[in-house]
């Protein structure tokens, strides 16, 4: 399969580009890569070097390859890190041309807007425009559990909650939500969940928590999930497949002590997960 990955990129260290390119194409997918930054690294360091791109330049990219012919062969657009509203305007229409030329062709958008530790990372304007045009337009939105409450405007307590805000976010547009980490009262505070949901109905999977604070773990989860639905149709196989990978990812890293997800070293868990995780219903 053939996936136009836009998002942000890092020489250093894998969150964006740098962390979920790798992982499909060693699943054997051919990724087309274009990026929305381009940074020294991560911005959970604190500092960071390098520049935010705009839309016209992925307008530009785009245009270079509609001009190869190979948008109709392109099976799916991943979304993530947006770096300005503009460039998110651009995505919306790097979706839209992909669409126009296969309309098979699935948008996983994930919303990165922030998380529970940090709060809001990204400019303003960047959560409204996600809000307001990119989730309404995407097939499959990927929040983790603070971006399913900002974007919700609900507060997240209960199994109850994540379920009423995972429907509400499905009604504004996506067919199938995944929230890539949720903890509620009913979690055991030795595990995380993750809860997928399409027409067909809403699963969990539960993981043991594991004990690191590392940036770009959702960023693979998003890729994993797409290229799993695209395989498999299914979004439960899709669910389980992601949450064994990138569970074996962050228990590597875990045991490693590294800042830095093990994206390279790791890479058999993206082909054989070391351990599975079976998803029940939600
Ligand atoms: O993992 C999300 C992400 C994406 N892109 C950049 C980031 C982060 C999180 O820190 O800094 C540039």
């Amino acid at each position: 399969m053939n996936i136009l990955s836009i998002q942000s990129h890092v020489a250093y260290g894998h969150v964006g580009n740098a962390s979920a390119t790798f992982p499909m194409q060693r699943l054997g997918h051919e990724v087309w890569p274009i990026h929305t930054v381009q940074f020294s690294n991560h911005t959970g360091y604190g500092d960071w070097t390098g520049r935010v791109f705009d839309g016209q330049a992925i307008e530009e990219l785009m245009d270079g390859i509609a001009a190869r012919g190979v948008l109709a062969r392109c099976d799916g657009v991943l979304s993530g890190y947006m770096g300005s509203a503009d460039i998110g305007q651009a995505i919306l229409s790097a979706a839209a041309r992909v669409r126009a030329a296969n309309p098979r062709a699935l948008w996983c958008c994930d919303p990165v807007i922030g998380d529970v530790g940090r709060g809001v990372f990204v400019r303003p304007g960047v959560p409204d425009f996600i809000r307001d045009h990119a989730v309404p337009a995407a097939d499959i939105v990927t929040p983790n559990q603070f971006e399913l409450s900002l974007l919700t405007e609900r507060t997240i307590a209960t199994t109850a909650d994540a379920k009423a805000a995972i429907a509400a976010l499905r009604r504004t547009g996506p067919r199938i939500v995944l929230v890539t980490s949720l903890v509620t009262e009913e979690v055991p505070a030795d595990a995380v969940d993750l809860a997928a949901a399409d027409d067909e109905g809403s699963w969990r999977v539960r993981t043991p928590r594991l004990d690191l604070s590392v940036n770009g773990a959702g960023d693979a989860i998003a890729a994993l999930f797409l290229v799993h639905i695209l395989e498999t149709g299914s979004c439960r196989l899709a669910l389980e497949r992601a949450a064994a990978s990138v569970w074996g990812l962050l228990r590597r890293t875990s045991e490693a002590g590294s800042w830095e997800i093990l994206t390279v070293a790791a890479q058999d868990e993206f082909v054989r997960p070391s351990r599975l995780f079976t998803a029940e219903p939600f």
